[in-house]
C-alpha cells in the first residue's frame, strides 16, 4: 500500500485523543509511512538542477564554530527583575522548544545571577578549603586540573523554575522556555569535592560546609557535608570545555539534582562548620512559605517533573495529522522510570517511549506517536521517578503553599490545542 493511503487504524492506539503505541514508530517502514503522511510532499522532478551550494567553494576554515547564520533566532530568554537591581541580576532561560536531544549547547545554558557575571581570570583565581578542617589548603585552577577528575552528565534546574506558572493566577500565554527554561543539562568534569575535603582533613565535629561565590552577590549557601563528600563536584569542564563565563568559569560547585542555588558558580571559598550558616539566599530566599506560616528551609532536591516541549505553547500545528509529541522529564532524586502522556484532559494515559540514555539527576527525552484529528485536544505530561515519586496537578501543588510561593513547582503542564490549531497555556 502506498504510505499516504496509511491509516489510523493501522496503528495500535494506547489511549484516547488518538495516542499511538509508543513502539508503533520504531520499525523504519511504519515511521517512513508516518512521516510521508505528516510532512513530506513528493518529488516532482530529481536532479534536475543542482543546489547552488555546489556551484561554488565554500567558506573557509574557522577556529571556533558558531550556529549557522540562519538558526540565529535561538536564542536565550532573558527576564529581569521588575524591581531595579544592578544590570547583571536576573535570569535567562533555555528555549527548550527549539532544542532536541538531551544537552543543552553551552551558549543556551540558562542564566541566573544575583550580581552579574564576574570577569576571573583564572590565573589569580583561589579556592580556599578552611574551617573544621586539619590544614586550611588553597587551591589554584591549575592545581585542581591536575587531580583525578570525573564527568558526570546532569541537570541543573532553578529552584524557581515554572514560576511563571505557580505566581500567575492565570496561565500567561509564552512559550515552554520562558515558563520551563530555568533548566538546562550539560556534561560537566572536575575534581570530586571529596577528594579536596580528605586532603584537608575534616574535623570530628564538622557536619555542613559553606560554599562561596567570588561574584559580586558573594552568593552563598550551605550544605550538609555528607552529602556534599559524597556527591558534589568541583566543576572545571562544561560539555568537553572548561566552563562558560556564565556557568562560573573557572570553577563552580555541581551537586546534582540539588536546587540550582546550591550549584555555587565562580567558587572561591568553602568552609568546613558544625551548622548551617543561615545566609540571606537559604532565609529570605529558596525557603517555601507554607499555608500554615511556616516555611520549608533547606529542601534541597528538585522533585520529579516532565513537560511537553513539542507541540508547547506559542507554536502552531500544521494542520490534521500525524505528529510526534516529545518532551523532557528529570528527577533529583535519581532516574525517570516512566512518562505517561494524556491527550483528552487527563481521561486516558498513553506511557511514552524514553530515549536512552536515561541517567540519573539528568534530562530525559521522552516521544510518542500521535495522531491530531483537528479536534481541540488537552496534552499533559506525568513522570515517575525510580523511587515511585511523581507530579502533583497544579491545584494540588498551589494548595500545599502560601499565596505566591514560586519555588520547587513540580505541577502537571497543561497545554491546550485549539480547534484551529493554536497551542495554549492551560492549568487544569
Ligand atoms: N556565585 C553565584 N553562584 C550562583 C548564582 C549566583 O548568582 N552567584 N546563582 C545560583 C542560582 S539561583 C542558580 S539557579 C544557578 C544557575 O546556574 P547557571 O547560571 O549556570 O544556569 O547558579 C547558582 N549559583
Ligand atoms: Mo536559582
Amino acid at each position: 500500500m502506498h504510505p499516504y493511503r496509511r491509516t489510523l487504524a493501522r496503528y495500535p492506539q494506547a489511549a484516547g485523543g488518538g495516542l499511538i503505541d509508543r513502539r508503533a514508530f520504531l520499525g523504519a517502514g511504519l515511521l517512513a509511512g508516518a512521516a510521508g503522511v505528516a510532512a513530506g510532499a513528493p518529488a516532482a522532478a530529481v536532479g534536475e538542477q543542482l543546489p547552488p551550494s555546489m556551484l561554488r567553494p565554500g567558506a573557509a576554515l574557522s577556529t571556533y564554530g558558531i550556529p549557522s547564520r540562519y538558526e540565529a533566532s535561538v536564542q536565550r530568554l532573558i527576564k529581569r527583575p521588575t524591581v531595579d537591581v544592578s544590570p547583571g541580576t536576573g535570569s535567562s532561560r533555555t528555549p527548550l522548544h527549539r532544542l532536541n536531544g538531551i544537552i543543552t549547547p553551552s551558549g543556551l545554558h540558562f542564566q541566573r545571577n544575583h550580581n552579574g557575571v564576574p570577569d576571573i581570570n583564572p590565573a589569580g583565581h583561589r579556592l580556599l578549603v578552611h574551617g573544621l578542617v586539619r590544614r586550611p589548603l588553597t587551591f589554584t585552577v591549575d592545581a585542581l586540573l591536575r587531580y583525578p577528575s570525573i564527568s558526570r552528565i546532569c541537570f541543573i534546574e532553578c529552584g524557581g523554575n515554572s514560576d511563571v506558572n505557580a505566581a500567575n493566577d492565570e496561565p500567561q500565554q509564552v512559550t515552554v522556555g520562558a515558563i520551563h527554561g530555568l533548566i538546562s543539562c550539560s556534561e560537566w568534569s572536575g575534581v570530586p569535592l571529596g577528594v579536596l575535603l580528605d586532603e584537608a582533613g575534616i574535623a570530628p565535629d564538622a557536619s555542613w560546609l559553606l560554599v562561596e561565590g567570588a561574584d559580586a552577590a558573594g552568593m552563598s549557601r550551605s550544605i550538609p557535608l555528607i552529602h556534599a563528600r559524597d556527591h558534589a563536584i568541583v566543576a572545571l569542564y562544561q560539555n568537553g570545555e572548561r566552563l562558560r563565563p556564565e556557568q562560573g568559569y573557572p570553577v563552580r560547585l555541581l551537586v546534582p539534582g540539588w536546587e540550582g542555588n546550591i550549584n555555587v558558580k565562580w567558587l572561591h571559598r568553602i568552609k568546613v562548620t558544625s551548622g548551617p550558616m543561615e545566609t540571606r539566599d537559604e532565609t529570605s530566599h529558596y525557603t517555601e512559605l507554607r499555608r500554615d506560616g511556616k516555611a520549608l528551609q533547606f529542601d534541597f532536591i528538585m522533585p520529579v517533573k516532565s513537560v511537553i516541549v513539542l507541540p508547547s505553547a506559542g507554536l502552531t500545528m500544521q494542520g490534521p495529522g500525524w505528529y510526534e509529541i516529545s518532551g523532557l522529564a528529570w528527577s533529583g532524586m535519581g532516574r525517570v522510570a516512566k512518562v505517561e502522556v494524556s491527550a483528552d484532559g487527563g481521561r486516558s494515559w498513553a506511557e511514552a517511549a524514553l530515549q536512552a540514555p536515561v541517567l540519573p539527576q539528568c534530562l530525559t527525552r521522552f516521544r510518542l506517536p500521535w495522531h491530531w484529528s483537528g479536534q481541540p485536544a488537552l496534552l499533559q505530561s506525568r513522570a515517575f521517578d525510580e523511587h515511585g515519586n511523581t507530579q502533583p496537578t497544579r491545584s494540588d501543588w498551589v494548595s500545599r503553599f502560601a499565596a505566591d510561593q514560586e519555588y520547587h513547582n513540580n505541577s502537571i503542564q497543561g497545554w491546550g490545542v485549539t480547534g484551529g490549531g493554536e497551542v495554549l497555556n492551560v492549568y487544569t
